[in-house]
């Protein structure tokens, strides 16, 4: 290992997450924090910290000179981003890399070209994965192209913008009446929010799954793929409950699909851990985007293929070749990620505050994977994720039956929090079938209100 030591510049469980993978590859540690973080189990536990600024992100993890000082002063060799903030900032890596340390992660070219979506498409066609069908980069500004295109492709198709990702900057087009003007809006949000008014056109796909691919990478000509996650079950972009490997996706496809990523990566000369995130139609695949870092859902892979995800980004980060082939990858039994969130389970209000009680669940194939202690105080200024109840076991059912036994056991008090929207989606009969569409569990929980809503009619007086 040619790397000494590691800054963090996260924060929460995956700051923990990777001060543990340091710890195990023989790595000292330097935890940066705000001022609202001095009590993060990770700030406990590192080698050293530094405090880089006051609570609001922009003035602490996302404030990129800062972090470049906390590791010019500090002597650190090396920056992991987690995920969020900086994770996907080509700017940063590109400094980081400048300033003569090492980014945990792809070089800023590939940070940028997976950035661009449109980019990242014509990378991804190129090298042969499957992708939605759509205009063949961005959109031009003659309209009566743009409708020859949209007709081709057949409605509904959906604009993206290419700065976007992740759900932001979107419009579903339903017939032609509507298409120039939600071309103009799309452009204006692109350019507003994203700084880059470049759109693309593609067939909009009404029902589908979300599944993604774990690619590791080593930027010398090695990449295996370690199966796929279903990361459907999600509210508002934000994913709930994960799972791995994904239901009925058979060996066949799991093998052509995961081949194509990890020929892809090879290609581009990825270096780091990477997921393609797919939408599952009718049996088919089609890559939407690529993120660039490790993923909150990374867990359920790691349960299933015993391998460490993080530890092995590192490695390949500080040069050196992936510790694996593909022939070494088995996937066995089934997993499934609980996120546990400080919030309201029926408004999603977050729920900041002192958490007064903590118990947490153990035994054969039960992982917990957080930062929060009895007596700690969730501050109300960052996401609301306090732990993930990660399971395993032989079958997706056996799996499902330790995921329930663990959420009974797993005492959280003092905030709200999510456990019962969990226990409720654990025992939803979809659910239990599995394979549910991205649309279910708004669904779900829009018939839930409604339902509600007509009892409260029926006895005013209650
Ligand atoms: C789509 C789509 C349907 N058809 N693209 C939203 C997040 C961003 N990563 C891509 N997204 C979508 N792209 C086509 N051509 C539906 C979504 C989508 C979605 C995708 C994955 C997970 C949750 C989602 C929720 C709403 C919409």
């Amino acid at each position: 290992m040619k790397l000494e030591k590691v800054l963090i510049a996260n924060r929460g469980e995956i700051a923990l997450r990777v001060l543990r993978a340091c710890r195990q590859l023989g790595l000292k540690t330097v935890a940066v924090h705000s001022t609202a973080d001095r009590d993060l189990m990770h700030v406990k536990l590192a080698d050293e910290t530094v405090c880089i600024g006051p609570a609001a992100p922009k003035d602490s993890y996302l404030n990129i000179p800062s972090i470049i000082a906390a590791a010019e002063s500090t002597g650190a060799s090396a920056i992991h981003p987690g995920y969020g903030f900086l994770s996907e900032s080509a700017d940063f890596a590109e400094m980081v890399e400048r300033s003569g340390f090492t980014f945990i992660g792809p070089t800023a070219d590939t940070i940028r070209l997976m950035g661009d979506k449109v980019s990242a498409k014509k990378a991804m066609q190129k090298a042969g994965v499957p992708c939605v069908p759509g205009s063949p980069g961005a959109l031009g500004e003659d309209i009566a192209e743009n409708k020859k295109l949209a007709a081709k492709i057949g409605y509904p198709i959906i604009i993206k913008a290419s700065g976007g990702g992740g759900g932001r900057g979107m419009r579903v087009v339903r017939s032609e009446a509507e298409l120039e003007d939600s071309i103009n809006l799309t452009r204006r949000e692109a350019d507003m929010f994203f700084n880059n008014p470049a759109v693309y056109m593609e067939k909009f796909l009404e029902n589908p799954r979300h599944v993604e691919f774990q690619i590791l990478s080593d930027g010398q000509g090695h990449a295996v793929y370690l199966g796929e996650r279903d990361c459907s079950m999600q509210r508002r972009n934000q994913k709930v409950l994960e799972e791995a490997p994904a239901p009925f996706i058979t060996a066949e496809q799991r093998k052509s699909i995961g081949e194509r990523c990890a020929k892809a990566c090879v290609e581009i000369g990825y270096r780091g851990a990477g997921t393609f995130e797919f939408l599952y139609e009718n049996g088919q695949f089609y890559f939407i985007e690529m993120n660039t870092r490790v993923q909150v859902e990374h867990p359920v892979t790691e349960m299933i293929t015993d391998v460490d995800i993080v530890r092995e980004m590192i490695s390949v980060c500080a040069g050196n070749p992936l510790s694996l082939k593909q022939s070494d990858v088995k996937i066995k039994g089934h997993a499934f990620e609980c996120r546990i969130n400080a919030e309201d389970p029926r408004t999603f209000i977050p729920s900041p505050g002192e958490i007064k009680m903590l118990h947490v669940p153990g035994g054969p194939g039960v992982r917990w994977d957080s930062h929060v202690y009895q007596g700690y105080k969730v501050p109300p200024y960052y996401d609301s994720l306090v732990g993930k109840l990660i399971v395993h076991d032989d079958t997706r059912e056996l799996a499902r039956f330790r995921a329930l036994e663990a959420l009974n056991e797993l005492v959280l008090d003092g905030i709200k929090t999510n456990i019962p929207l969990h226990r409720e989606l654990l025992t939803d009969p979809a659910e239990i079938k599995g394979g549910v569409s991205i649309h279910y569990l708004e669904k779900k929980l829009a018939s839930e209100s409604e339902e509600e809503q007509n009892a409260a009619k029926e006895q005013p007086q209650s």
